[in-house]
């Protein structure tokens, strides 16, 4: 089994030779587009094993995707074919130094990908994995991507840990208020949910930061609210929870790490509050640890600007066990275009997160992996190595600040 799986329509995308509207930028430069295949490259890239599920067509466009995808190292063996649909298109605008305006021009209306379902990917290549990554844009796709989403959320034994990017993209969604359900409740069927607070605003309507998007949605284990260049703030139930194990103990459904490490992924089924508390003989690679007892740096706290820092807080709704909340600052770069950050982001915090980093570790890691994607036009940047990403994760507070 795999690391980590993905499930997504990846599209060729292209980029804009130079900044104007779309009526007027005379040529465009092919690249690869794709959330979920971009979180794949990025786990690949950095050493993971990595695959991604999707179909595309029987085309030129559906060979380039599969053959560049390749190269990042991800297995792309369960990617199908269409010969009766397309592979999906997309074509950028970028705004010029006064303003970042820019349009998305999407053709994947009637794609291959759209054309995903229980019934015409394979469940099993989904499902052998420890991490199983799903995006909001999937859901936005066709009635059978939602249905793949649902099947594949829905609490089954053996489920692999599901990661969800809420992704709320508006152009893909006719009614904002359905788009706000669906991905409302497809969150809350996921073990680790990503979702930036301009989505949370958008999607819900929720204005009032982390702690506001925590409260409406308290069942994952992990949630991770991103604040643009700001930083990003993580909410996790204390471990003494129920792992997700299978009858042999194994972490979701698969064996431990090879070399005897931490998974870091032992989170709880989702619903399971009678659970919590119990932790089965022999299942928790982790040592126990006391309610409110947190994993970052026991002097974070006393930083006066609080800029790093991680705390307990009560949850308001659902359970008593309080969630250990950490936040880490993110990098300043130069932006040469935001596409695929919050993907390689993902990519970085999924990374320490099967590693067992701690939350704040976690955090820095994203943050690493989205400032290579912020500082290059397509959507991903060459990722720093995991050695590299280590190095720079463990600079001290004053270098992160
Ligand atoms: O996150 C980057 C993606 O938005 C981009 O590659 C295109 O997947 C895409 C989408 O559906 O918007």
């Amino acid at each position: 089994a795999v690391e980590v799986v993905t499930l997504g329509e990846s599209m060729v995308t292209f980029l804009p030779s130079h900044p104007g509207s779309l009526a007027h930028v005379p040529s465009f430069e092919r690249a690869i587009g794709g959330a979920e295949s971009n979180v794949a490259c990025v786990l690949a890239a950095t050493g993971h094993t990595a695959r991604w599920v999707s179909r595309v067509g029987a085309d030129g466009f559906g060979d380039y995707l599969i053959e560049t995808i390749k190269t990042y190292g991800v297995d792309t063996s369960a990617v199908r074919r269409d010969p009766a649909r397309p592979t999906g298109i997309y074509f950028r605008t970028a705004g010029d130094r006064s303003t970042d305006a820019h349009e998305v021009a999407y053709y994947r209306t009637g794609s291959a990908a759209s054309a995903m379902a229980p019934a015409t990917v394979d469940l099993d290549a989904l499902r052998s994995a420890r991490v199983l990554h799903l995006s909001g844009i999937t859901a936005a796709l066709s009635e059978g991507c939602l249905a793949l989403l649902t099947t594949l959320t829905a609490p089954r034994p053996g489920r692999p840990l599901i990661s969800f990017d809420v992704n709320y993209r508006e152009g893909l969604w006719p009614d904002p208020t359905a788009a706000g359900n669906t991905l409302l409740t497809l969150a809350r069927g996921a073990d680790l949910v990503f979702v930036g607070e301009d989505e949370a605003e958008a999607a819900w309507g929720i204005m009032g930061g982390p702690t506001a998007i925590r409260a409406a949605l308290p069942e994952p284990h992990v949630l991770v609210v991103k604040d643009g260049s700001r930083g990003a703030t993580v909410f996790e139930t204390a471990h003494d929870t129920h792992p997700r194990t299978d009858a042999r103990g194994r972490v979701g459904g698969c064996p431990p790490a090879a070399d005897g490490a931490s998974t870091g992924i032992t989170f709880p089924a989702p619903h399971s509050a009678p659970d919590r508390g119990r932790t089965p003989p022999g299942a928790h690679p982790h040592p126990p640890r006391r309610e409110g007892e947190t994993t970052s740096r026991p002097d974070a706290t006393s930083r006066p600007d609080a800029t790093s820092r991680s705390e307990t807080t009560s949850r308001p709704e659902t359970t008593s066990r309080p969630d250990t909340t950490t936040f880490a600052p993110a990098l300043h770069v130069d932006v040469v275009a935001p596409v695929g950050a919050g993907d390689a982001f993902a990519a970085g915090f999924l990374s320490a997160t099967l590693r067992g980093l701690p939350p704040e570790h976690r955090l820095r890691h994203g943050h690493l992996m989205a400032a290579a994607a912020l500082t290059v036009p397509g959507d991903l940047g060459a990722p720093p190595s995991r050695d590299h990403a280590d190095r720079l994760a463990a600079l001290d507070d004053q270098a992160w600040g």
